[in-house]
């Protein structure tokens, strides 16, 4: 087989770049490890940026995102036992968030793929990379008992965290880490949102909290949990009973319960991989980078580095430039690192710490109360957090 861009991974990341790729007309494969019911069983992010829901519509997988993605125009944080809206519109001159679940703006991308005909191979076990330091790079996979092989220009390594790409460069690569000493057990439930129109960030003596939602009936909760727990342990009462412990008394009297349908532990992390370009082999989303989930980055990282990818492989093959590709690794590192940064610090700010008593909490109480009272800072927060200019 022989193909221009054979992409490894088809989450977010692998399935918009093929989209962006295809509407150019350059040919890509997409190699995957997984099942794609599989792909589309992890629950994981729910906050698009705008660049993000600009890019979906270039592609032109924007109709159900239109019509089912919730706007956003503030977020709330709690503490001390009450709520201070932060309107993120206003403070970004009319900047918004949408809400919309990262299985779902998978699933569209998956539809849009297959209805146009493209390849993704699923269940491609044992993937490597070869060549991609020279001219002519390689992908081998096993599938169905035989070893295949593709031919192409260009490699994206679009395949997460625990990926084969950045493992495969390990030994070119500088890495950055930061683990915190906590995790976040999230639950999905069918039940109306508790906050349907502003994402809610509480920080409370018992830990961080988070509500968010899915659609105006399937609401996202989240509260910090230690890293040792285990799902077993959190029977959906317990879950409930600690994040209305959590809020302040009106958004914990308004909860309404349910049985979860979701229910899981992420441990934080904060990692950045340098550089992200090794000859024609490309590292893109988590598998470069990962951040903390509190300032909803992730995916949205990602998609960024998606748009520049493309937009550097389209000028490499229709105009016969590889400037975008030269300056890909920069590009997206410098957008990447304020990412880093606003999410290690929201995440600082938001979560009980091992030390996060006497001073630390003095100083946690502190910075709220600025936050919340000063212009500057809640309009710093407030652009960080609809995402900064590309
Ligand atoms: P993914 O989604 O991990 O997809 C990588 C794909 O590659 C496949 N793969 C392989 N395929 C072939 N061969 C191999 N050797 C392979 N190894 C792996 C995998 O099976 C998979 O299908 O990475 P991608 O595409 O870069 O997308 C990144 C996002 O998934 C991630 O950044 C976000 O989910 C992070 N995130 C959030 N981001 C936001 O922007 N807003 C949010 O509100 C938000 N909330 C979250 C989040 C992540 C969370 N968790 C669980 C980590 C909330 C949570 C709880
Ligand atoms: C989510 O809806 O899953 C979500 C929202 C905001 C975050 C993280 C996750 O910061």
């Amino acid at each position: 087989m022989r193909t221009q861009v054979a992409i490894i991974g088809a989450g977010p990341s692998g399935l918009l770049l093929g989209q962006l790729l295809h509407k150019a007309g350059i040919d890509n494969i997409i190699l995957e490890r997984q099942t794609g019911d599989y792909v589309l069983g992890r629950i994981r992010a729910g906050i698009l940026e705008q660049v993000t829901v600009d890019l979906l519509r270039e592609c032109g997988v924007n109709a159900r995102l239109d019509r089912e993605g919730v706007v956003h125009h503030s977020i709330e944080l709690v503490f001390g036992g009450s709520r201070h809206p932060i309107e993120i519109d206003k403070l970004t001159g009319g900047k918004v968030v949408t809400a919309y679940g990262q299985t779902e703006l998978t699933h569209d991308l998956m539809d849009a793929r297959q209805a146009a005909g493209l390849t993704t191979i699923y269940q491609a076990a044992n993937v490597s990379i070869h060549d991609f330091e020279g001219g002519k790079p390689v992908v081998r996979y096993q599938k169905d008992g035989a070893t295949h092989e593709i031919a192409c220009d260009f490699i994206a390594g679009c395949d997460g965290f625990h990926g084969v790409s950045r493992a495969t460069v390990k030994d070119k690569i500088t890495e950055y880490e930061r683990v915190y000493p906590f995790g976040w057990l999230g639950v999905l439930s069918d039940t109306p949102p508790v906050s349907p129109h502003a994402i809610v960030y509480g920080n409370s003596p018992r830990g961080f909290s988070l509500c968010s939602m899915r659609s105006l009936m399937r609401s996202r909760y989240y509260v910090q949990c230690p890293l040792d727990d285990k799902v077993e342990d959190w029977s959906d009462q317990r879950f409930w009973d600690e994040l209305r412990r959590r809020l302040d008394p009106e958004l914990a009297e308004k909860i309404v319960t349910g049985p979860s349908i979701e229910k899981s532990i992420a441990p934080l992390r904060s990692f950045v991989a340098e550089p992200m370009r090794f000859g024609r082999l490309f590292l893109a989303g988590d598998a470069a980078h990962i951040v903390p989930p509190t300032g909803a980055k992730g995916l949205n990282l990602a998609a960024t580095d998606v748009k520049y990818l493309a937009g550097a492989l389209i000028e490499h093959f229709q105009e016969k430039s590889d400037a975008g590709i030269d300056t890909y690794s920069q590009r997206c590192l410098r957008r990447v690192w304020k990412a880093e940064r606003f999410s290690w610090w929201l995440t600082n700010l938001m979560h009980r710490f091992p030390d996060t008593e006497g001073f630390g909490q003095k100083v946690q109480e502190a910075e709220l109360d600025y936050l919340v009272n000063s212009t500057a800072a809640s309009t710093a927060l407030a652009e960080n957090y609809v995402g900064l200019p590309l």
